[in-house]
């Protein structure tokens, strides 16, 4: 464990970092190289959160196909002082917390109900982290930040005991997992909780398929030049020469799997190097090359995986128009926290 001990970190914040650029690189390309060999071939979807990728996801987050974001907050507002009154969590801990406005929102319920005193987010960029931990710090003048830079498929363990924990994984972040990924990480999640903690999980909802395709293909085009800024990461980092012009943004919704399927169709054959990993990729006309999967939910269904793992729902919520859902899960079988 490493404390950071810069001046300007106040002494309420502590950064322990459990992984490094070097750690998060070596196993991004390793991911990369494996990926690009499956079928249909495919890339990590963190290509698509670089710096530029993290502001073109905000624009997508405002835009009026995008309901996802704008659903949750809704929910959130309805339901943030329930969420305190039920879970009278001490410590919130947020999963991929990012910059995330909608944990004010919790953070907010949690102090006005008297209960909080730390949170602790997790994310693998010290600096996103650094600067959500700054602004929480200041603006909840008695809770401690402790940050962990870490893999949240990696680093549970780190989480620290001890309090009510209420652990937030919001945006239907999760659906970016394939099943067997998520599976792992529901089972980590439950290996975390003791009795008395609560889960708080965001998911998209299936719902028909216009509706799902518009949300990633938008008529101003702003999901296309997301996607597409992958490729350009991928091109500078990798030292790739992945052509736009031959690959077609093609994002569908796949109704055997019930996920978007976000990527590219070769517009015809053809290969693509990828000096750093020392590949060649041969793309068939008309083959797909993903970027990311976002599955959606149904209650039953996620209700099955979370206790596949020993998970028990205690809370579900929607928005009004039922397009996404806000639900609590514990590990104690019969209603978990008082
Ligand atoms: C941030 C993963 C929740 O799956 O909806 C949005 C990412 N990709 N548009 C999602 C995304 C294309 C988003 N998540």
């Amino acid at each position: 464990m490493r404390e950071c001990r810069r001046t300007a970190t106040p002494p309420r914040i502590r950064i322990e970092r459990l992984l490094d650029d070097a750690d998060r690189r070596s196993a991004l390309y390793d991911e990369t190289f494996w990926s690009l060999r499956e079928r249909p071939k495919s890339m990590p979807a963190v290509w698509l959160y670089d710096e530029r990728g993290s502001l073109l996801f905000e624009q997508i987050t405002r835009l009026p196909e995008y309901y996802l974001t704008r659903s949750e907050r809704e929910i959130l507002v309805g339901r943030a002082a329930e969420i305190a009154a039920r879970t009278g969590a001490e410590t919130l801990v947020e999963l991929g917390s990012g910059t995330s406005e909608k944990t004010t929102l919790l953070l907010d319920a949690l102090a006005a109900a008297g209960t909080l005193e730390r949170f602790v987010p997790v994310d693998v960029s010290e600096e996103v982290l650094r600067a959500s931990a700054q602004a929480i710090a200041a603006r909840y003048e008695r809770v401690g930040v402790h940050a962990i830079v870490g893999d949240f498929e990696r680093h549970l363990a780190a989480v620290p005991a001890g309090g009510r924990r209420l652990v937030a994984f919001l945006g239907s972040t999760i659906g970016n997992l394939q099943p067997a990924r998520r599976a792992d990480l529901l089972a980590a999640i439950a290996a975390t909780l003791e009795p008395g903690d609560a889960f708080l999980l965001g998911v998209d909802l299936v719902k028909d398929r216009a509706r799902l395709e518009a949300a990633y293909h938008d008529s101003a085009g702003v999901t296309e030049t997301f996607v597409r800024n992958g490729l350009v990461v991928v091109n500078r980092v990798l030292r790739a020469d992945f052509d736009q012009t031959l690959l077609a943004f093609t994002p569908y919704w796949d109704a055997e799997h019930e996920w978007m399927d976000i990527g590219f169709t070769a517009r015809a054959a053809h290969v693509v190097r990828v000096e750093e990993l020392e590949s060649i990729v041969s793309l068939a006309a008309g083959e797909r090359l993903r970027l990311e999967v976002s599955a959606k939910f149904r209650r039953d269904g996620i209700a099955r995986e979370l206790a596949a793992v020993g998970l028990h729902l205690t809370a579900w919520w929607t928005d009004r128009r039922h397009d996404f859902a806000l639900l609590l899960a514990t590990r104690s079988p019969d209603g978990g926290p008082r």
